[in-house]
């Protein structure tokens, strides 16, 4: 099934290879939708409707929730749509299948660089038909990719007090206004470390399962529901991945770089409110 996938996301890119667009904003500074994104996300949606029409369908441009029999497909037409906006060449199709709350499928498409990232669950993840890997660099020779919260910014201070300790003892950081680009980034071993504060599953589903494949670790921090009900302070833990609503996610190169990077998440996260 992955090589149809692989093929419809190629395909949609045709509606990407234009400058003459619409621009509609959806409520808020910085959260646009073209008549792009939508024409992209309509053919991916038909196309995947074809392919298997008992799997529901999740997209950024629609607003449903549609798990159907479990099974979904999480779809971002153009991860970065600010960046297709202002002339970037750097935004990408996500097309990831999620089943009874785990993503088992990815394809992450860069049309300007002709990249197809993929990855099914159990058989490896690769580039261009390449199998690819994480690097197994040290922090302190990390790459950090994060944002600061674009669309709550009532979070930034926080994402800046992150980015300021994490820089401290990387290497370097990056902001390329792309998640699903930058995960992928980080699964083909070109950056190491990643955080970002509130992403929706559209934007990470896809690189989920290519980032594990390739070797990585990605995850999130949740507070405790059961915590959060017994004090008003918000206690946070470790949780699976879930695919129904914004959550903060982390992700790293190896074990041993996840967990410094979540201790110094954690130190600025837990002493404050945390919201969906
Ligand atoms: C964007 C992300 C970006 C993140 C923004 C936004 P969009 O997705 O990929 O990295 O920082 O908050 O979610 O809106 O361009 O599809």
């Amino acid at each position: 099934m992955i090589e149809q996938v692989i093929k419809i996301a190629r395909d949609a890119a045709q509606f990407m290879r234009t400058r003459s667009f619409s621009i509609e904003n959806k409520g808020m500074v910085g959260n646009d939708v073209t008549t792009a994104d939508k024409n992209v996300q309509e053919y991916i949606r038909k196309h995947l409707a074809e392919l298997d029409g008992t799997v529901g369908f999740i997209g950024e441009e629609s607003g449903e929730q549609d798990y159907a029999n479990m099974r979904a497909w999480v779809v971002d037409p153009i991860d970065g749509t600010a960046n297709f906006i202002r002339g970037l060449n750097a935004s990408v199709i996500s097309i990831g299948l999620v089943e009874c709350g785990d993503a088992v499928l990815g394809v992450v498409y860069n049309p300007y660089q002709d990249e197809m990232f993929y990855a099914e669950r159990g058989k490896g993840a690769y580039l261009n038909g390449k199998p690819i890997s994480v690097l197994d660099r040290d922090f302190c020779h990390g790459v950090y990719c994060t944002a600061f919260c674009l669309y709550r910014k009532e979070y930034a201070k926080i994402c800046q007090q992150i980015m300021a300790d994490v820089y401290e003892k990387c290497e370097d950081f990056r902001r390329i206004g792309t998640a699903a680009l930058e995960l992928t980034a980080l699964a083909a071993g070109r950056v190491d470390l990643y955080f970002e504060m509130r992403l929706y599953p559209w934007d990470y589903a896809a690189s989920v399962i290519i980032i594990k494949e390739a070797g990585g670790i990605i995850g999130t921090i949740e507070r405790s529901e059961t915590a959060q009900s017994l004090s008003q302070e918000f206690k946070l833990q470790n949780r699976h991945l879930i695919y129904n609503r914004p959550i903060p996610i982390i992700a790293a190169n190896n074990q041993k770089n996840y967990d410094e990077l979540e201790k110094i998440i954690k130190r600025y996260i837990s002493v404050v409110p945390y919201e969906d």
